[in-house]
C-alpha cells in the first residue's frame, strides 16, 4: 500500500501534492484528475493509483500499470496560452529524470517528446493534457508513470526489450513514498521555473540529458515516416530533424526511433 501520511511527512512542496487522493485501483489517474479539475480542485491536487486498468499513453495507446509502479496525475492551472502547453511535457520529463538521478545516482536520460530512459530503455512516460477556454488554458493534467517496484515480467513480452523498471536496474525495491515526495518537489520546482518564463533554461538542462540528439533516427507520426538526424529541440519544444537533402524539418508530434548510435 502507498501511504499518504508517509508521503506528506517527507513532502517539501508549496502546493503540488498538498492535496493527495490515493486509490488502490482506478481506470486512469488522468481520468479521475480531469473529473476533479472540472469540479474545481485546486492547483497541485494529485491523484495516485496503485494500479490502473486503463492507463493511457499518447493517442489513446495503452499504458501498462501493474502494482508496484507510480501512477499519478497532477492538476495544474497555469495562466498560459495554448502554444505553451506542449512545453509542459518536456518540463515534466526533466523533473522525472532529475528525480531518478538525485535519488538513485542512475544516468536517467530523456527522449523526445515524453520518455525517460535508463540504458536506452523506457522507465517512465509522461503526458500533459490541456483543457482550453478559448486560447487560454483552463487546466492541465500532468500524468506521470514510473516503472518502480515490479519485475519486467509483469509487462507484455514485446515491451520487455524496450522497457525497464527501477527494481530491475537497482536489484532492489525503492521507497515509493520517498520517490513520490521527491518527484513532486522536483516537479514543482521545474513547473515554477516554467511559469516564470524560464523554459529555455529548463530546455538547456533537458538537452544535456537527451539520449537521441545527434543520432540517426526514424520519426513515425500519424501522417508519415521519415529518416534523418535529430538535430535539436527548439524553444517551442519542437523536434528539428536534418534531412538527407540538407533541409531541416520541424516535428510537432510523433515517436522517435534511434536507428544508429
Ligand atoms: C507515454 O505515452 O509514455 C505516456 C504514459 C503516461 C502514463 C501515465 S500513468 C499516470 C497517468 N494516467 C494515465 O492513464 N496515463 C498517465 P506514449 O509515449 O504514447 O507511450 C505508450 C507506449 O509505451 C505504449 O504504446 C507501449 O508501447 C509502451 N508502454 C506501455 N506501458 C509501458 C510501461 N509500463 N513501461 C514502458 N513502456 C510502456
Amino acid at each position: 500500500m502507498i501511504r499518504i501520511e508517509k508521503i506528506m511527512a517527507k513532502l517539501q512542496t508549496d502546493f503540488v501534492g498538498r492535496e493527495i487522493l490515493c486509490f488502490e485501483k482506478l481506470s486512469s489517474t488522468n481520468a479521475t484528475a480531469k473529473e476533479q479539475a472540472q469540479e474545481g480542485a485546486r492547483e497541485g491536487t494529485t491523484i495516485i493509483a496503485e494500479t490502473q486498468t486503463e492507463g493511457k499513453g499518447r493517442l489513446n495507446r495503452r499504458w501498462f500499470s501493474p502494482k508496484g509502479g507510480i501512477w499519478l496525475s497532477v492538476i495544474l492551472r497555469p495562466r498560459i496560452t495554448v502554444e505553451n502547453a506542449a512545453k509542459m511535457t518536456l518540463t515534466t520529463s526533466l523533473a522525472v529524470a532529475n528525480t531518478i538521478r538525485k535519488l538513485y545516482g542512475l544516468r536517467a536520460q530523456v527522449k523526445w517528446p515524453n520518455d525517460v530512459q535508463i540504458d536506452n530503455k523506457k522507465v517512465s512516460g509522461v503526458l500533459a493534457a490541456s483543457r482550453l477556454k478559448g486560447r487560454v488554458v483552463d487546466y492541465v493534467i500532468v500524468g506521470i508513470g514510473i516503472n518502480a517496484n515490479f519485475a519486467l515480467s509483469s509487462l507484455p513480452s514485446d515491451l520487455q526489450t524496450t522497457a525497464t523498471t527501477l527494481k530491475e536496474v537497482l536489484k532492489t525495491d525503492v521507497d515509493v513514498e520517498e520517490l513520490v515526495s521527491v518527484l513532486l518537489k522536483e516537479f514543482e520546482d521545474c513547473y515554477k521555473r516554467f511559469i516564470e518564463n524560464e523554459f529555455e533554461d529548463l530546455l538547456l538542462q533537458w538537452r544535456s540529458m537527451a539520449s537521441f540528439l545527434g543520432k540517426k533516427v526514424e520519426i513515425v507520426s500519424l501522417k508519415e515516416r521519415l529518416c534523418g538526424v535529430a538535430v535539436d529541440v527548439d524553444r517551442n519544444g519542437e523536434l528539428i530533424i536534418g534531412l538527407e537533402d540538407g533541409n531541416n524539418r520541424n516535428i510537432v508530434s510523433g515517436d522517435v526511433i534511434v536507428i544508429e548510435d
